[in-house]
């Protein structure tokens, strides 16, 4: 259905974006992501430097019926920026300029490519904050987590990414550039295509810059460590921090080999841990009212079975859990081929679905790693390819993640909270919403790009090549 980059349309690329910008030979960087399991190589990879450029190559893709897959730091967990299609990449990576901070009306205007963690340093230097950090924060983009609409640890208080967006300037497929919002803490101008974009995982449109809001920098955090027995009370804990009406900003969770996969990947070890550990952050202007509130965090997780809490001292000993926690994804990953699962649910469910995870793990033989975003009921479960025969795998695993997914609804939650659906998950969609609502959608995308040529193969399950597996599995 799609057709091929030709010599003649490669020319045309170098004639908008430059010879040196568009790439034939090294292809490899292009082809994959954080997911690992897959290689998609594009035909081509081009690198615009402006909104204009980004315009000018999707209107050519467009009218050729070649298809373009938008790429920032491919650090997506679903596949989100492959090019399934093959096609053309269109790396955003020059587009990386933090644009303006604007400390008068806080608010930052970015280009698609700024690494998140650049511009929170930037925006902290100013005594000013932003929030979403997701645990890639060194090395994904702000137009990913647009996207994607990514989370992280601080969504607990923060909130995601789009809780931030105030604008965008997106090109459609037919080269159109269309503004959103803007600086602008009010805005109810017609639809809000600003968040229909965030979290369309660039299947509507390219983002080419970004408003986004900015607030003063809280002062003063404590930040925690609780090993608990079992994972169970670990997630009621959750909810005892809650009854005691604290908000911190992070509570984050992780089993014992999560702990044990990212102790061993750094040579490093937590200060404490059990069969489940959490790790908690609390944060503000009022450095007494948030010693009170460590120690009620501290009781609560004491009268949950935590037989101790720890207390990271300084900024180094709490730079080091942080740095642990967030190699957890990637040492998880490393120890063997697996599937995720992102899953999803009201805070209050959370020692319902650990339960449930581990029962349906343990009764499909199957072996569960489990980490994430407690406060916020996120749940990254990864299947790994442990003592199982290449037959089991391949019978069980699907057979477990549907398990999974159908009490994660149950519970009232969703199958995925913060890495999107992707490539990866696409054919779960039909678990989480009903054929018209799906229908719905597809409509939305052919609004957008009635020929199908964004980042196609994404999201909607349109079932032209179901492959649910790595290409290790
Ligand atoms: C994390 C990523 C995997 O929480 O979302 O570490
Ligand atoms: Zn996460």
């Amino acid at each position: 259905v799609f057709s091929k980059v030709t010599p003649a349309l490669v020319d045309r690329l170098r004639a908008i974006v430059g010879a040196g910008n568009v790439e034939l030979d090294d292809l490899e960087p292009y082809s994959h992501d954080y997911t690992e399991d897959f290689r998609f190589p594009p035909e081509v990879a081009v690198r615009p430097r402006t909104t204009e450029e980004v315009a000018r190559v999707v209107r050519l893709a467009n009218d050729a019926l070649v298809p373009v897959t938008a790429q920032g730091g491919r650090t997506s967990l679903s596949g989100g920026a492959l090019c399934v299609h093959g096609g053309i990449a269109l790396s955003l990576e020059r587009m990386n300029r933090i644009v303006e901070v604007d400390a008068e009306n806080l608010f930052a205007v970015v280009e698609p490519a700024v690494i998140t963690q650049a511009l929170q340093e930037e925006v902290e230097k100013r005594g000013l904050f932003y929030g979403p950090d997701p645990a890639s924060r060194g090395s994904c983009t702000l137009g990913g987590n647009v996207a994607h609409c990514a989370g992280g640890p601080r969504a607990l208080k923060y909130g995601v990414t789009k809780d931030w967006v105030t604008g965008l300037v997106a090109v459609l497929p037919s080269g159109e550039v269309i503004r959103t919002g803007g600086k602008l803490m009010k805005n109810v101008t017609g639809y809000n295509l600003t968040q229909l974009l965030v979290g369309s995982e660039g299947t509507l449109a390219v983002v080419t810059e970004i408003t986004l809001k900015l607030i003063p920098l809280p002062k003063f955090r404590r930040t925690m460590l609780a090993p608990f027995p079992d994972l169970v009370s670990a997630a009621r804990a959750v909810t005892r921090i809650f009854d005691a009406r604290i908000v911190p900003c992070c509570v984050e969770f992780m089993d014992r080999a999560a702990v044990e996969a990212a102790e061993k990947r750094k040579a490093a070890s937590f200060p404490a841990k059990g069969a489940a550990t959490l790790l908690v952050e609390v944060d503000g202007n009022d450095e007494a009212l948030l010693e009170r509130e460590a120690e009620r965090v501290g009781e609560a997780c004491v009268a949950e079975g935590a037989p101790d809490v720890f207390l990271a001292m300084d900024e180094e000993q709490r730079r080091f859990i942080w740095d642990l926690r967030r190699s957890i994804g990637e040492a998880v990953k490393s120890l063997a081929p697996y599937k995720e699962e992102d899953t999803v649910v009201p805070r209050a469910r959370l020692p319902e679905l650990v339960a449930a995870v581990e029962e349906v793990s343990r009764r499909h033989g199957l072996t569960a790693v489990s980490y994430g975003h407690v406060g916020d009921g996120n749940l990254h479960v990864n299947i790994l390819k442990l003592g199982v025969t290449e037959e089991e795998w391949r019978t069980r695993v699907p057979a477990a993640v549907r398990e999974i997914f159908e009490r994660t609804l149950a519970l009232g939650g969703q199958i995925t909270g913060e890495h999107g659906v992707g490539y990866v998950q696409r054919e779960f969609l039909p678990m989480a919403y009903p054929e018209h609502q799906i229908e719905l959608m597809r409509e939305l995308k052919r609004v957008f790009d009635p020929k199908g040529i964004l980042n196609p193969g994404k999201i909607l399950p349109d079932g032209s090549e179901r492959r649910p597996f790595g290409r290790r599995g």
